[in-house]
């Protein structure tokens, strides 16, 4: 089965500049920004740059370089954001996928958050 991906979504709108955002990091294949809604001291979402619904999607799909880019980012984002191991207190990376996941934006993210004790991973059910 294929992937469906809509270019409508918000964060493709963010991509062609069509809407703004609080950039952290930017590279070839990914761009790192600000949660509108953070949920953490530390809230930044960190999307490769192609047309990815999921992580699944990118992990079948997306080539090496892009899959190199995009792991790294996310690890140079922990380090700028100060919750990196060898200098903070630590951080938790989600990334939500379908209806069972709860993705609201169809576009694959991971989302950093850190800078306080975060709590339980899941509540129970
Ligand atoms: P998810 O449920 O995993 O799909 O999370 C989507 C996140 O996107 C949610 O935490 C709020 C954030 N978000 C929604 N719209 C915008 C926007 O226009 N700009 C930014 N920076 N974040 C947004």
């Amino acid at each position: 089965m294929s992937y469906n991906y809509d270019d409508q979504n918000i964060f493709a709108k963010i991509l062609r500049g069509e809407i703004p955002n609080t950039t952290v990091l930017e590279t070839e294949h990914s761009l790192a920004f600000r949660d509108l809604y953070p949920q953490a001291p530390t809230h930044v979402l960190v999307i490769p740059k192609g047309a990815y619904v999921s992580f699944d999607h990118f992990a079948s799909a997306a080539s090496d370089a892009e899959i190199a880019d995009y792991i790294r980012t996310i690890g140079e984002v922990c380090k700028a954001e100060g919750v990196a191991l060898n200098a903070g207190q630590g951080f938790r990376m989600i990334s939500n996928a379908g209806s069972h996941g709860v993705q609201e934006v169809p576009h694959l993210h991971v989302h950093i958050l850190g800078g306080r004790p975060l709590g339980r991973m899941l509540a129970k059910a």
